[in-house]
């Protein structure tokens, strides 16, 4: 199968299986639902569920159609980081995939609470999942509340705001590659990490977990050193976003190193990812599929 057939395909059942859920549920406010389905059905490239599925089927002979509602959680989580990411007090965007972000539509209070629903909800579709055995479920809540949570994703946001128009001293070049490795290892990275970690749980091959998850790491990295790049070089009309990281004096490895040392150390990643899974053993065709889905993480042009 080609790669981008599996993605179409990815896509298609998690934006189905999170209307389904968010149109079921009992809402005594549309304006949040509408603003929730909103940011939900913005076209958003469904890159983590993707790596989910595929290490799912790489290790187990079952569908990915049994652990749809870990994907649907994983997008609903990135979706949620995205409209807070967004907001005028963090960094305050106007555009997201092409689109007015979600507080230009429906305000910030109304932005503010769709990504606390998206956030919330996450845990419940995978809670009370019927396809995904209890001891699972449970697995798979602990490893995304870690990676979303205050260690994880959130930390990651909170040092990114805080470095924020810093000024570093030539002499502090060091200090400062940690901190952005820090920044990237969680505001970006650990979501992807997640998403093969849980894919992994769910296959219950537990023995390749570390494995899947260096991968992912690096994987992670990779995504956000093109993305440092592609907020630079990359057309905007592809990219549906301004480019704001010039504007927010943002600390990113361009503005630490030059777009060229940027572009080595993304393939960089790239390769390490791929050593992380050169010795898996499982479904052929799935692990050609994951090492492209790798390569395509660098070389995007959205
Ligand atoms: C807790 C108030 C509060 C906010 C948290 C954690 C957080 C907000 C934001 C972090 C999210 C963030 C911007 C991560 C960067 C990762 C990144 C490059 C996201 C873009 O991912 P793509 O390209 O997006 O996969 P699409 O649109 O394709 O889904």
């Amino acid at each position: 199968m080609e790669l981008k057939k599996y993605i179409d395909r990815s896509r298609e059942i998690v934006e189905k299986r999170i209307n389904e859920y968010l149109n079921k549920k009992p809402f005594v406010n549309e304006t949040l639902k509408k603003s929730m389905l909103y940011s939900i059905n913005a076209g958003g490239k469904r890159i983590r569920p993707a790596f989910m599925f595929l290490t799912y089927e790489l290790l187990s002979s079952k569908d990915k159609k049994n652990i749809v509602d870990a994907a649907a959680a994983i997008e609903m989580i990135h979706t949620y980081s995205l409209i807070h990411d967004d907001l005028p007090a963090m960094d305050d965007d106007d555009l997201r995939r092409g689109k007015p972000t979600n507080h230009k539509i429906f305000g910030e209070g109304m932005a503010i609470l769709a990504g606390d629903g998206l956030l919330t909800d996450a845990f419940n579709i995978i809670s009370s999942s019927s396809a995904i055995k209890k001891n699972l479920k449970a697995r798979a809540v602990e490893i995304l509340s870690f990676r979303a949570g205050s260690s994880g994703m959130v930390s990651g946001q909170a040092l990114d705001l805080l470095s924020e128009g810093k000024i570093y001293g030539a002499k502090e070049k060091s200090k400062i590659k940690k901190t952005l490795d820090y920044i990237h290892r969680h505001k970006t990275a650990d979501m992807i990490m997640a998403s093969c970690e849980i894919g992994c749980v769910l296959s219950e091959k537990e023995k390749y977990y570390k494995n899947l998850s260096e991968f992912a790491l690096n994987i992670g990295l990779a995504f956000q050193v093109t993305d440092d790049i592609l907020d630079v070089i990359g057309d905007k009309k592809k990219l549906g976003k301004s480019g704001s990281d010039q504007k927010n004096q943002k600390l990113t490895y361009v503005t630490l190193f030059g777009l060229e040392k940027a572009k080595k150390m993304a393939d960089n990643f790239l390769t390490k990812a791929l050593k992380n899974i050169e010795s898996l053993e499982g479904d052929i065709e799935k692990k050609k599929l994951l090492k492209e889905l790798a390569l395509l993480v660098v070389r995007r042009d959205r």
